[in-house]
């Protein structure tokens, strides 16, 4: 075994940096720890854990380095270390060299989680089932401990998994958009497309690869389907439009109604948007992929559209809170980059809308239209208002600094009008909270104390 007797530094000891060293100490390697700021390591754990600064030269004794997702790529310890001709691997690569099943892999800025989780539902339907693991929040190491060999994966990756990727080769593999996000962890945009695009390198013959329809990606479709690589589109087009046969799955925009659809074998299905719970033409693209992916592995077309027909939306993602104070209340604090929050505020005719956050460096200029568009008075929560009161500004939209979501809330309540409020902060929340799951618990906390006190 390569890891027995060798030493492994394993830098970043977050969800990922546990399960590596769980993984290799289970192997019989010998493991040590790096975290710039943590404290100490779980109890359970007992290898050294070195804080403080990393240091390439604390790096150099290692036979191997394992680096988790959050640590910037790019950071000058790991830069000097790979300089010096170290390798450098995150826990995708292990992942796959100890995991034969078939890798269904989701990639994209937006919309990865919900995508991973419908499929996963499934595609637990089949005998066998099917694990799921990644950015989704299960670290895809565990996924080896909890069964012997499972039958069949997905995996939402994130492009910080890809770009320290090497051999990523999955048999079915979707990118679903890129938008701009992460300018604080990529020095480019061109550097996160290729990240995302190595999803890809190693598909050949046999394998599938589901492209948005935009003409952006038709290099990307002819380099693939000459590799032998079965190439599907997906989009949102109207029904007229002369590209409606190249798409073999996603949304048809028709007059009176909507309906998203998919192939097995010859045939198409569909199933109207107005039949899916879950609000947002962005949402039910997602569904539309995953009912295509499910088709693909054989779960029977009853199951689909039993599915799709039940699904409220996963929680912080457009997720409906209740009518509060006569506001419908809407929990999308999972749209940390402009394009997501773009998203949920054209699934409305007009919303109190409560944003702000952590910008990641990113251009909030695109959402201008749509705040003229959808929203009639903001609401600006976070440590840093400033970019948020110059888009509103710029905009023209009236807007009130409420610093934080609890006084967001408060505020929204007391609006004079009955429209929905939706938080959809098109901004990260590291500012005020440890993440996006618990901002939109303190909104839905906020939300069902305003009724408990009518
Ligand atoms: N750390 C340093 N130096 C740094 C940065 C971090 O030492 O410069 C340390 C921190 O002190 C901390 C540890 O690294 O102790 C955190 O490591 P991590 O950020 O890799 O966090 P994990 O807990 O391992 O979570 C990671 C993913 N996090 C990121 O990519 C930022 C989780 O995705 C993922 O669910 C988990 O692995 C399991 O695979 C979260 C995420 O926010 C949900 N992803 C981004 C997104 O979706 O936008 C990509």
């Amino acid at each position: 075994m390569i890891f027995q007797a060798k030493k492994h530094a394993i830098i970043g000891m977050g969800k990922t940096g546990i399960s590596i060293a769980h993984f290799l100490m289970q192997q019989g390697a010998i493991c040590e720890a790096f975290d710039e700021t943590l404290k100490a390591l779980p109890a359970e754990l007992s290898i050294p854990l070195h804080t403080g600064k990393l240091q390439a030269k604390a790096l150099a004794q290692y036979d191997h380095i394992w680096v988790s997702p959050g640590i910037p790529w790019s950071h000058p310890a790991l830069q000097a270390s790979r300089d010096a001709g170290m390798a450098i691997q995150g826990d995708l690569d292990l992942f796959l060299k100890h995991c034969q099943a078939p890798l269904i892999a989701i990639t994209g800025t937006n919309g990865k989680t919900t995508t991973t989780q419908t499929i996963q539902t499934l595609l637990e339907t089949l005998p066998g089932g099917c694990d799921m693991g990644g950015n989704v929040g299960t670290p895809m190491l565990d996924l080896l401990a909890e069964r012997a060999m499972p039958e069949r994966v997905v995996l939402e990756l994130s492009s910080f998994q890809l770009e320290r990727s090497q051999t990523v080769h999955p048999q079915w593999a979707v990118l679903l958009n890129i938008q701009p996000d992460h300018a604080d962890m990529h020095a480019s945009e061109d550097e996160y497309l290729a990240a995302k695009l190595k999803l890809f390198a190693h598909q050949t013959s046999g394998d599938t690869a589901m492209l948005p329809i935009e003409s952006r990606w038709d290099d990307l479709a002819a380099d693939l389907k000459q590799r032998g690589v079965r190439v599907l589109r997906f989009g949102q087009l109207q029904h007229d439009d002369s590209r409606i046969n190249d798409m073999a799955t996603g949304m048809i925009l028709e007059a009176e109604q909507t309906r998203i659809i998919w192939h097995q074998g010859d045939e198409i299905h569909h199933i109207h948007c107005q039949n899916i719970p879950a609000r947002g033409l962005h949402q039910h693209i997602n569904l539309a992929i995953a009912a295509q992916a499910a088709a693909d592995y054989g779960v029977h077309i009853s199951v689909i559209r039993e599915a799709l027909s039940s699904f409220r939306g996963l929680p912080h993602r457009l997720r409906f809170i209740g009518n509060i104070k006569g506001h419908d209340w809407f929990d999308d604090s999972k749209a940390t980059n402009p394009a997501a929050a773009q998203a949920a505020l054209q699934s409305f005719d007009k919303v109190l809308w409560i944003c702000g956050g952590l910008t990641k460096g990113l251009d909030l200029n695109p959402l201008l239209d749509d705040i003229r568009q959808y929203v009639d008075h903001a609401f600006i929560v976070g440590t840093d208002t400033k970019p948020y009161v110059q888009l509103m500004k710029k905009s023209g939209i009236a807007y009130t600094i409420a610093g934080t979501v609890e006084r967001a809330v408060v505020m929204a309540a007391n609006h004079i009008s009955s429209l929905p409020v939706l938080l959809s902060p098109a901004a990260a929340s590291m500012d005020q909270f440890s993440n996006y799951a618990e901002r939109g618990f303190a909104f839905s906390k906020a939300a069902q104390k305003l009724e408990a006190s009518r």
